[in-house]
């Protein structure tokens, strides 16, 4: 959860624009521990910290943001297509709900191959509107899937709350129309989070199929960064009381100290994490860009007929 906050938290500080997960830590992590490396997960827009969480390196993470060549994806993707298949990271997408019919997908690859994997698509409240998501979860529920849907139910889709575009607010409850167990999280919380994931995915492993996970989570910047929001879609005071009642960070921090771990080694954690940051964002500032010479490479793994 620090390699994302302070992550992102750079981020802010440089000016770099991009949709942050800040405040929704705990739920990527506590879905991200849950798998193994070798199972798949696809992300959203919203999605820095779920290649951190799935524990791929920041460094070719942040030289992706900047579009350097030294980037996961040489530079071609940027803040929205984090791809790192070393940790089974398949692709992000910037269209709401894309990655969730190539999560299903992926799910179906491993359930013709007959490996033990698991795939789990992460997905916001606006995208449980969206056709691919009915149609996909349909199509796990029959063919009996090992997929585990995930939504990070921050509240709103942009400036809209859910309960303006949502005629069933309770997300977990769609599953029941098509025959997948549907289950509520505190999104906050990093320990429930992956106590919920770990039994999906064993329920997955074992065969049984999908299930479908909503955390109740809260973003607590902008829709994304360098954004004017000309409507008061939420107000300060709900802000303040998420960020100050609500953050999965101190909420963790706080239990690891009942636990017996002491504020020095939290310090040190935070500030060994500080210094990862520091390094990946010199990696990523002292990388070329891409030469424009190879503007075409990469674009289909079997080219033809490139243009001049
Ligand atoms: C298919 C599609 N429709 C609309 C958009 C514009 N858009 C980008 S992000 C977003 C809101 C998504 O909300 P949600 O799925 O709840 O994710 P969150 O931003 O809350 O993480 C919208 C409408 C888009 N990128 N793709």
């Amino acid at each position: 959860m620090q390699r994302i906050r302070q992550f992102e938290e750079s981020l802010i500080i440089r000016g770099t624009e991009g949709h942050l997960a800040i405040g929704q830590e705990a739920a990527i992590v506590g879905a991200c521990m849950a798998l193994n490396d070798n199972d798949y997960i696809t992300g959203t827009h919203r999605s820095h910290g779920h290649p951190i969480g799935k524990g791929a390196a920041l460094r070719p993470l942040m030289a992706e943001m900047l579009g350097k060549v030294t980037g996961i994806c040489k530079g071609r993707g940027g803040s929205m297509h984090f791809a790192d298949s070393t940790v089974g990271v398949i692709s992000e997408s910037a269209i709401v709900g894309g990655g969730i019919p190539l999560a299903t997908g992926a799910a179906l690859s491993i359930s013709v191959l007959a490996t033990d994997q698991v795939s789990l698509c992460f997905f916001g409240d606006g995208a449980c509107n969206e056709g691919a998501f009915s149609e996909a979860i349909n199509m796990a529920a029959i063919w009996n899937l090992p997929v585990i849907y995930f939504c990070e139910n921050n509240h709103y889709a942009m400036t809209t709350s859910i309960t303006q575009s949502h005629g069933q607010p309770d997300i977990a409850k769609r599953g029941e129309a098509f025959g997948v167990p549907g289950v509520t999280v505190d999104g906050q919380n990093v320990d429930a989070v992956y106590q919920v994931t770990a039994e999906a995915v064993s329920r997955a492993r074992d065969g049984h199929g999908p299930t479908l996970i909503e955390a109740k989570t809260y973003r607590f910047e902008e829709h994304n960064e360098g954004l004017e929001v000309p409507t008061p879609y939420r107000s300060e005071a709900e802000i303040n009381h998420y960020r100050t009642h609500c953050d999965p960070l101190v909420l963790y921090r706080d239990s690891l100290l009942k636990k017996g771990i002491s504020k020095r080694q939290l310090s040190t954690i935070k500030a060994e994490v500080a210094a990862e940051v520091v390094d990946a964002n010199q990696f990523a500032d002292s990388s070329p860009f891409p030469d424009e010479s190879s503007l075409y490479d990469y674009m289909y793994s079997n080219p033809i007929n490139y243009p001049n």
